[in-house]
């Protein structure tokens, strides 16, 4: 056994996304969502099941923060509904939105939890889809319009924003794969999309700037680390490609005003061009305060001619998994942020999300969802090796407080440290739960 220290300054806490535990998707005037019209349509989400009541938080968040002081966290992240607030996406605000939101972080600051904000947590106004959503250059504009008015509103209560969450599944995934809302199967229009975040994101980290808002801002993207079946080049130049998708593609243009070229030549050879304006490198590469790391898993890839426009394969290699099937590697977390580290310098680092689909449900009203403790202890022991390792990360979220509505597989896949009952809504503190409270509680982890 050995003993992980932390430093005494690190934050822990825990991460959520308000379609995923809100519910109350029609109440005090929220506009739609892609992701209402998106999880109604048959056929899209694993039972049918769609987030118009998930875990009921927007009644329930008084119990939900008791839970977190009694967890001990400093930290919740948490995400505003657009939709709550612009109903039409844009004009006309609702300010009963504006209101759960202030009492919400009244609430967590009343408990000495700060509140750490994602603007766009994949909830895009459905009125704003119907105009083509992130394929129309207009919806970066409306995008500001809102970011700039929760920051004027919160100046002062929220002190560290994220632009976008996982940039690539809310381009590629979203609009390529077609696997989450709105689902369309176009890598063209992906890529759009992927480009139009990125000057979003720009635009408002200049406004954030302009209003002189105090507090960090910075962006969430998804990191999936992957290492190389053989040593030869080709399978090492796949798995570059491959991690270079979900990451390097939205920061190297945020850091060096540059796609990157081994994404940009397997691009061009597909017949996909990045949609560039005068001016539009520029905009996205603002300096920002933080970088946000959610990380799950890794894969083991290799080269193959026809595995898709990156030509990299992933391969089985035997690796235990979580409940949805992601491999097991906390190593690729040391790696990944080893890497963005040697590529970003100097650049503070969230853990943003990490977190494990575990299902085990309650009995006797316990949880003991033994590998959910194992997967974090392991993962943390590598966030506190990359400490030791000089990179300066200041925090770790863990997803997620609660089970909620995982997009596409609905609430099949359970990655809470309290368990909830979709069917009184109870929640029911699990083994983890316990097992974080004494990790924050004593600033270590213990293998
Ligand atoms: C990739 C599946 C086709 C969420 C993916 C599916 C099909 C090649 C968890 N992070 O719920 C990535 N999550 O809201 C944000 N992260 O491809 C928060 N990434 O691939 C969590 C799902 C994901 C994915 C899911």
């Amino acid at each position: 056994m050995t003993t992980f220290q932390f430093p005494k300054d690190f934050k822990w806490g825990v991460a959520t996304a308000a379609y995923q535990i809100e519910g109350a998707f029609n109440e005090d005037g929220r506009g739609l969502s892609i992701w209402d019209v998106f999880s109604h349509t048959p056929g899209n989400v694993l039972n049918g099941d769609n987030g118009d009541i998930a875990c009921d938080s927007y009644h329930r968040y008084p119990e939900d923060i008791a839970l977190m002081k009694e967890l001990g966290v400093h930290m919740y992240r948490f995400s505003i509904s657009w939709p709550r607030i612009f109903p039409k996406g844009r004009g006309d605000i609702n300010r009963k939105g504006l209101e759960f939101y202030h009492r919400l972080v009244d609430e967590l600051l009343q408990n000495e939890i700060e509140p750490l904000c994602t603007l766009y947590h994949w909830d895009l106004p459905q009125v704003l889809q119907e105009e083509g959503g992130w394929n129309n250059r207009q919806t970066i504009d409306d995008f500001v319009e809102y970011a700039s008015l929760m920051f004027s509103e919160f100046n002062g209560k929220i002190k560290k924003w994220i632009t976008f969450n996982e940039p690539w599944c809310i381009s590629y995934l979203s609009n390529y794969f077609g696997a989450h809302a709105p689902g369309y199967k176009d890598l063209q229009l992906a890529t759009n999309v992927a480009h139009h975040l990125l000057i979003a994101h720009g635009k408002t980290v200049q406004k954030f700037r302009e209003m002189g808002i105090d507090g960090e801002i910075g962006i969430a993207p998804n990191i999936s680390w992957a290492v190389p079946f053989t040593s030869k080049q080709e399978d090492v130049e796949a798995c570059l490609r491959t991690i270079a998708w979900t990451g390097d593609w939205f920061m190297d243009p945020i850091f060096f005003g540059k796609y990157p070229d081994v994404l940009m030549t397997h691009f061009q050879k597909a017949g996909v061009t990045v949609p560039i304006q005068q001016g539009d490198m520029e905009t996205i590469s603002q300096p920002i305060d933080f970088l946000g790391v959610n990380y799950y898993s890794a894969s083991v890839n290799r080269f193959r001619e026809d595995a898709g426009i990156l030509q990299s394969e992933a391969v089985d290699v035997g690796y235990e998994k979580t409940d949805i099937g992601w491999p097991i590697d906390a190593r690729g977390l040391y790696e990944s942020l080893c890497y963005i580290k040697n590529k970003y310098p100097n650049i503070s680092i969230y853990i943003t999300e990490n977190g494990a689909c575990i299902n085990d449900e309650p009995v006797n009203g316990q949880v003991h969802d033994r590998r959910r403790i194992q997967y974090m202890k392991q993962h943390l022991i590598q966030v506190q090796r990359c400490i030791e390792e000089g990179i300066p990360i200041k925090g770790y979220m863990a997803w997620s407080l609660l089970d909620n509505f995982e997009w596409a597989e609905g609430y099949s896949k359970r990655f809470g440290i309290v368990f909830v009952d979709f069917d009184t809504l109870e929640r029911v503190k699990k083994d983890s739960f316990y097992w974080y409270q004494n990790v924050i509680k004593t600033g270590r982890v213990e293998s």
